[in-house]
């Protein structure tokens, strides 16, 4: 079977995998402090995927949140970038409005991306240069906007802080609306499909927006660091994803003018 097909079935078994868990108790303990949840199921569901990767393609590597693969360094090969469990505290709390992300690479380039919104049975999924699906149905290339006419997907609770506050406020102020969903795939995908115009964040892990990035950028959407760089495959970053005109917008009028303090945030928060 093709790589893109046997992906593609094992994120929907996996999501069917999830839907049956939740039906028992969960055990939900915390990580880094009290508000970074993690469950049996998001350890459980990234297993699972492991050791269906690992059966079927003993060669390819895997680099998942809960896990695997963090101190990977070459990125040579077949590697896949998986986040079993997308907005947990969304999975913990709503019992919906949580996703399985999923970004393959070939030799470090973007192969194959998929979002899996696992309590509304939606797949997003592309494979890179083939166009992006939501479940069987094409999405369409993003139109432009101007922020004053947009929708920006951002955490309030960044609005509140010391260094991000003054960075985004002027964003969120000059936009049409703001709204948050709290699972970083689920709002990258709204962007491919227009639904939010742009997604802003300080800090996101690769596998938070690995399958997401790969779905908007086939629709024409942008996605790099707050900086304008690149994002890369293994290490986290600052996040804006957008619509391109509104991504130029954002760089240009607004992001730019910080650049010495976003680059303090890196070296503190990524040691680069
Ligand atoms: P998670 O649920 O997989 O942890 C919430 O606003 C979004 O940001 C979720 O996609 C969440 O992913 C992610 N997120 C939360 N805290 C984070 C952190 N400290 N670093 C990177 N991503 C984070
Ligand atoms: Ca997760």
């Amino acid at each position: 079977m093709a790589l893109y097909d046997f992906a593609k079935g094992l994120v929907l078994e996996a999501g069917n995998k999830v839907r049956l868990m939740m039906k028992e108790d969960l055990n939900i303990e915390t990580k880094s402090n009290p508000n970074d949840l993690v469950t049996n199921v998001d350890k459980a569901t990234e297993d699972y995927i492991f050791e269906m990767i690992h059966q079927n393609y003993p060669e390819h590597k895997v680099i998942g949140e809960e896990g695997h693969g963090h101190d990977l360094k070459d990125i040579n090969g077949v590697v896949w970038v998986v986040d079993p469990i997308d907005g947990t505290l969304n999975f913990v709390h709503q019992q919906e409005n949580f996703a399985i992300s999923i970004g393959i690479y070939h030799e470090g380039q973007p192969y194959a991306g998929f979002v899996y919104d696992v309590m509304r049975d939606i797949l997003y999924h592309t494979k890179v240069g083939e166009g992006a699906y939501e479940n069987n149905h094409p999405l369409e290339k993003l139109k432009s906007t101007q922020l004053k006419t947009s929708i920006i997907g951002i955490n309030p609770n960044w609005l509140t802080k010391p260094i991000m506050g003054p960075i985004f406020t002027p964003i969120v102020d000059d936009a049409r609306s703001a709204r948050a969903y709290g699972s970083a795939a689920l709002e990258i995908v709204s962007v491919a499909k227009g639904q939010l115009d742009a997604y802003v964040t300080p800090r996101l892990q690769p596998w938070d927006y690995a399958g997401g990035l790969m779905i908007l950028n086939e629709v024409g959407g942008k996605g790099t660091n707050l900086l304008g760089d690149a994002l890369t495959i293994n290490q986290p970053n600052s996040i804006v994803m957008a619509n391109p005109s509104l991504h130029d917008e954002l760089l240009n009028n607004y992001l730019n003018e910080f650049e010495e303090t976003l680059r303090k945030h890196h070296k503190r928060r990524f040691g680069r």
